[in-house]
C-alpha cells in the first residue's frame, strides 16, 4: 500500500477527518468563491454545516454552472498561486477548465500513487504512459503518481501505436496505463506487427476514462496476459485518481479523505438507499484552488456497504455503469451502451471495436450494432455470429437489435475516448 496509515484508517477516525474537512471546505468555498457565496445565499443556507446530514441542505453544483463560469470564475486563490491547468476532453460541450495550486498537484499525485500501488506499480516497474500529454488530465495524473512511487516512467504520449509497441519491446515495459479501448487497439496493432501482446513484458495495466465493462476487462487481461485494474476520475475533481479497484476486483475504493461521496436519485435529488444505484455526487475535501461542493457527476453507480477483504477502509463504488446522459431510450426501454458492450465482448469470435447506430424508421426505433470480426469470416460464419450476438444482446437489454459483423479494422479507430453510439434520431 502506498499510504497504509490512511488507506486502512479505522472508519470512525476517517469519518471524523471527513467531517472536519467538509466543514472547513464549505466555509472556505463560501468565503473565497463568489459563485458559492451567491449560490448559498440565494438558497438561504448557512455555510456552517455541523453534520453529514447538513450537507444535504446545500444545493448541487452542475456541469452547466461550471461552464458558465469558465475558465477562471471559480478560483478561490489569486491567480499567481496556480501552477498548472487541465481541461476535460469536452465530448459533451465546452471543456471544463480546472486550475491547480502546488498543494492540489501534491494531493493529486498522492491519490494517484495510492491507485497505482493498488494496481501493483512498484519502483522497479517500467511504466509506459500511452496517453496524450496535454490539457487532458490522463497522462499527467499517471505521470505524477508514478513518479511519486518511483517507477521509471516512459512518457510515450499520444498515439503512434506502432511506435508504442516498439518501445514496449525495446524498454521491456512492465506496466501500462490509459484509456480502456486503446489497450485493445494496441493489442490489434501489435498482432499486425507480428508481435503477440501476451509475449511482451507488460504484466499490469490500469485503465479508465470511459465505459469499462467486466467483459472488456477480461478481454484485455487475456489478450495482454496481464492483471487489469479500473481507475475512475474526472477533471472537475482532479482527473484520474478519485478511485480504483484493489486486487479483490470487487468495486473501486474512493479516497474518502479527499472526496466526499453521495449517491442520489437523478430525478428527485434525494439520496438513494443502501447499495441502491443512482448518480454519484462528489465534494472535494482538500482542494484549495477550485473547491467543488456537491458536484453532480452524472455517473451512475452505487456505494458498497462493508469493509473490503484487502483491509482498506475507504468506501467502494460499483464500476461506473454509464453516464446518465449516455442512457438511450430505445423503443421506450432505458439502456446503457455498456450493456451492449458486455454482450458483445463475451463472444470470442468478435474483434475489439464496435459501433451502435440508432435511427427512427417510421414510428419505430431501429438499432444496428456493427461489430468487427476477429478475422475475416465467410457470409455463413458471419450470419451465425450475428445470431449469437443478437441473442445475447436481447438477454441483457431485452431489446432486439440488428447486428452486422464487419471486417477487422473497418470501423473508425479511437486514440482518445471511444465513441460507441451514433444516435441519428437527434437530428431526425
Ligand atoms: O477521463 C479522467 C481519467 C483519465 C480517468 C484516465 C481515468 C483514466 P474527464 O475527461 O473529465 O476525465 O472525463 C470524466 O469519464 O465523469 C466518467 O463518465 C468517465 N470515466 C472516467 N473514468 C471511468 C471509468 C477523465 N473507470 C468522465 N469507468 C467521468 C467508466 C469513466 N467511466
Amino acid at each position: 500500500m502506498f499510504n497504509e496509515k490512511v488507506e486502512k484508517m479505522p472508519r470512525k477516525k476517517l469519518q471524523e477527518l471527513q467531517l472536519k474537512r467538509l466543514k472547513a471546505i464549505v466555509m472556505y468555498a463560501y468565503d473565497n468563491v463568489p459563485f458559492y457565496r451567491k449560490k448559498f445565499d440565494e438558497a438561504g443556507v448557512e455555510p456552517n454545516i455541523k453534520s453529514f446530514e447538513d450537507l444535504e441542505k446545500l444545493p448541487f453544483t452542475t456541469k452547466d454552472e461550471l461552464r458558465q463560469n469558465m475558465p477562471f470564475g471559480l478560483l478561490a486563490k489569486p491567480m499567481e498561486e496556480y501552477v498548472e491547468l487541465h481541461a476535460s476532453s469536452g465530448t459533451t460541450g465546452e471543456p471544463i477548465t480546472v486550475c491547480y495550486t502546488r498543494h492540489d498537484l501534491e494531493i493529486w499525485a498522492e491519490v494517484m500513487a495510492r491507485c497505482l500501488a493498488m494496481a501493483g506499480l512498484t519502483k522497479r516497474d517500467i511504466f509506459q504512459i500511452p496517453i496524450p500529454y496535454g490539457t487532458f488530465t490522463g497522462a499527467f495524473g499517471f505521470h505524477y503518481g508514478g513518479q511519486k512511487i518511483g517507477a521509471l516512467i516512459v512518457p510515450t504520449g499520444k498515439g503512434q501505436s506502432e511506435r508504442q509497441i516498439r518501445l514496449m519491446e525495446y524498454y521491456g515495459t512492465t506496466f501500462i496505463a490509459g484509456i480502456a479501448s486503446y489497450a485493445l487497439h494496441l493489442a490489434n496493432v501489435a498482432r499486425k506487427m507480428g508481435i503477440e501482446p501476451s509475449e511482451l513484458n507488460v504484466r499490469n495495466g490500469i485503465f479508465g476514462a470511459e465505459m469499462f465493462t467486466k467483459a472488456m476487462k477480461e478481454r484485455i487481461m487475456k489478450e495482454w496476459n496481464m492483471d487489469v485494474h479500473d481507475i475512475y476520475g474526472l477533471t472537475e475533481m482532479c482527473g484520474p485518481g478519485v478511485s480504483a479497484d484493489c486486487d479483490e476486483h470487487d468495486g473501486l475504493h474512493l479516497w474518502e479523505d479527499h472526496f466526499y461521496a453521495e449517491v442520489i436519485d437523478p430525478k428527485t435529488g434525494e439520496r438513494t438507499g443502501v447499495e441502491e444505484e443512482g448518480e454519484l455526487v462528489l465534494t472535494t475535501l482538500t482542494k484549495e484552488g477550485m473547491p467543488i461542493i456537491r458536484y453532480r457527476t452524472r455517473d451512475i453507480t452505487f456505494l458498497y456497504e462493508g469493509i473490503c477483504n484487502c483491509g482498506r477502509t475507504h468506501v467502494r463504488h460499483a464500476p461506473i455503469k454509464g453516464r446518465s446522459d449516455d442512457m438511450l431510450i430505445i423503443k421506450g426501454t432505458n439502456i446503457f451502451p455498456s450493456q451492449v458492450e458486455e454482450a458483445i465482448m463475451k463472444n470470442e469470435k468478435v474483434g475489439n471495436n464496435w459501433l451502435m447506430i440508432v435511427e427512427r424508421k417510421g414510428d419505430m426505433d431501429e438499432v444496428i450494432v456493427k461489430v468487427e470480426g476477429k478475422k475475416k469470416y465467410s457470409e455463413e460464419e458471419k450470419k451465425k455470429i450475428e445470431e449469437e450476438l443478437q441473442k445475447e444482446i436481447k438477454i441483457i437489454t431485452t431489446l432486439g437489435m440488428k447486428v452486422e459483423i464487419v471486417e477487422p479494422d473497418s470501423l473508425p479507430k479511437h486514440e482518445g475516448k471511444a465513441k460507441r453510439v451514433i444516435d441519428k434520431r437527434v437530428n431526425q
